[in-house]
């Protein structure tokens, strides 16, 4: 079962270790034939190799599209060479064996985590490189694969102990690592093309991270847990720069993570907006003038509520906004940049996490998010729906003012990102009252209210902060209830998908109140 290797090919687009390892294989008597950039590297470098047209009879064509599909290069790495008839086709045929291939792929994952364009993608879908591993890998009896320059090290030292032979164990353990790597390879190019080209879910899905960091526990103390990486470059809390403070917990991850999404819907051309988050809802979010107005309409929502909490910023942070932060006990701060003021400021707190990013996610892009269940995985795509693109009814006999509709945008923008059932009260772009994650959607807008009520007594207003506000629901109201308890606690304007079977009923309670709603025709479940 031992092998003697004779002839390598090399054909690697990622050069780490080529060198080195190929000068090893040259001194132990092995010839080196290579396709064209890796053949530059290796003559480059002052080594004896052979251009793989030698092989083929066949120049590289199409912008390399086809170097080594050819039989001189698969009839040297599958023909069996103790069959006389396989023996025969070479010689007839002039087909050189191959007894090693080295090979690694086109970057196609890296290609798509950097956000290429799609010419580029499918550019970097390498077919060659896959081919011969595959061919190699199958022909393992007497071909050995070599798909990891972390491999190159032990791949010498057994050369080197076996006299330039390998053992059939080992070329069994490459081959497998070398079908993994390509089912890995096609996964990846299968999932993106069912996703993004075709708009369909992937037939088989892997999800996939390097560990970032191993976490003092999980949501809770008893279980453990890690953060990973997936390579996206979505600007957000895996990807940020954390200036200061201790490391980041599971639950500060998924809460920042909250906070930063929600701010990224509004863009920083057009207003300032703050929101506070605290157990993956909003307690607090508001527009503003600047982000110190923003942070203190957002606190005044739930000031009890936002002690402890996260506070994302969609403007790069400055030395009035976070001054007023400080002040408050805050978990972590997060924002696209911060000047060099507030830096200063933010260090006097030793424990304040500041996160900052380089930028905003995308409320529109593409994407999945994937939860999982027993036994399985639930994948969908992101929730990249937003209240200025969509068709905006309104239902009722009196239409919204001016003020009351981008209130009611301001509330629809936010309850797509608080837990359903999701109330949520609003004026003067802020949040007055924040009813998430009920089973009933009454009990939210109650909960809501009496936020509203708590605040404006905290405040010392006479009058609860609902009377005149707007009301946004995540999902249409099924009865008329959860309308006339939002009527009772004085609001004026109501958005909603609408689409309940008494949508009718519905109105005719708003018509009735001279309340005015407005139907979204989307609704933003979030459980
Ligand atoms: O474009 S390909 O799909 N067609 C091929 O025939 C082919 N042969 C090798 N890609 C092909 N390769 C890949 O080229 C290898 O998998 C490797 O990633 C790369 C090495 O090219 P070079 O030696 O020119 O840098």
């Amino acid at each position: 079962d031992r092998v003697r290797v004779r002839r390598a090919l090399l054909s690697v687009f990622d050069k780490t270790g080529l060198v080195d390892f190929a000068r090893e294989l040259a001194a132990l008597d092995v010839e080196l034939v290579s396709t064209g950039g890796t053949y530059r590297a290796l003559s480059e470098a002052g080594l004896a190799v052979r251009d793989v047209s030698e092989l083929t009879g066949f120049p590289e064509i199409m912008d390399g599209r086809v170097k080594t599909l050819h039989p001189g290069v698969h009839g040297g790495l599958l023909g069996i060479r103790d069959d006389a008839e396989h023996a025969k086709a070479m010689e007839t045929h002039g087909i050189a064996g191959i007894d090693m291939l080295v090979s690694n792929l086109y970057p196609f994952e890296e290609t798509l985590a950097g956000g290429a364009d799609t010419a580029t993608i499918v550019e970097n879908i390498d077919i060659g490189g896959p081919a011969m591993i595959r061919a190699g890998a199958k022909n393992h009896g007497y071909v050995t694969v070599v798909v990891d320059p972390a491999e190159y090290g032990t791949v010498l030292e057994a050369l080197k102990s076996g006299n330039g032979e390998t053992d059939f164990a080992l070329r069994q353990r490459l081959a497998a690592a070398a079908y993994a790597r390509t089912a890995a390879y096609d996964a990846a190019v299968s999932t993106w093309f069912a996703g993004v080209v075709c708009d369909a879910m992937p037939q088989r899905v892997s999800v996939s991270g390097t560990l970032s960091e191993a976490l003092r526990y999980g949501e809770n103390p008893h279980q453990s847990a890690g953060f990973y990486r997936t390579g996206e470059s979505r600007a957000g809390v895996a990807t940020a720069r954390q200036l200061q403070g201790k490391a980041l917990s599971y639950n500060n991850i998924n809460d920042t993570d909250a906070a930063f999404e929600l701010v990224g819907e509004f863009d920083p051309a057009r207003t300032a907006a703050v929101a506070i988050i605290k157990h993956a809802n909003p307690c607090g979010v508001a527009e503003g003038s600047d982000l110190l107005d923003a942070y203190q309409k957002a606190l005044a929502c739930d000031p009890v509520s936002a002690f402890g909490g996260i506070v994302a910023l969609n403007r790069k942070l400055d030395r009035a906004a976070a001054e007023a932060i400080v002040q408050v006990f805050t978990e972590v701060i997060i924002a696209p940049e911060a000047d060099e003021d507030a830096i200063a400021i933010v260090a006097g707190k030793k424990n304040l996490r500041l996160l900052l990013t380089g930028g905003l996610p995308d409320p529109r892009a593409a994407g999945r998010t994937v939860k999982s269940v027993a036994g399985g995985l639930l994948v969908q795509s992101r929730d990249a729906g937003v209240v200025d693109d969509l068709d905006l009814k309104v239902v009722t006999r009196r239409a919204p003012s001016e003020t009351e509709l981008a209130d009611l945008k301001f509330a629809f923008r936010v309850a797509k990102h608080v837990k359903s059932n999701a109330i949520v009260y609003a004026r003067d772009l802020a949040t007055v009252g924040v009813g998430a994650g009920q089973m009933s959607r009454v009990d939210s807008a109650r909960i809501a209210a009496r936020k509203a009520e708590d605040a404006a007594a905290a405040a010392g207003h006479a009058e609860p902060l609902t009377r005149g506000a707007v009301v946004a629901s995540d999902a249409f109201f099924p009865f008329a209830d959860g309308l006339l308890s939002a009527v009772a606690a004085g609001a004026s304007a109501v958005i909603q998908p609408g689409g309940s079977m008494r949508d009718d009923e519905v109105i005719k309670a708003a018509d009735d109140n001279d309340i005015a709603m407005v139907m979204t025709g989307m609704r933003h479940f979030r459980h």
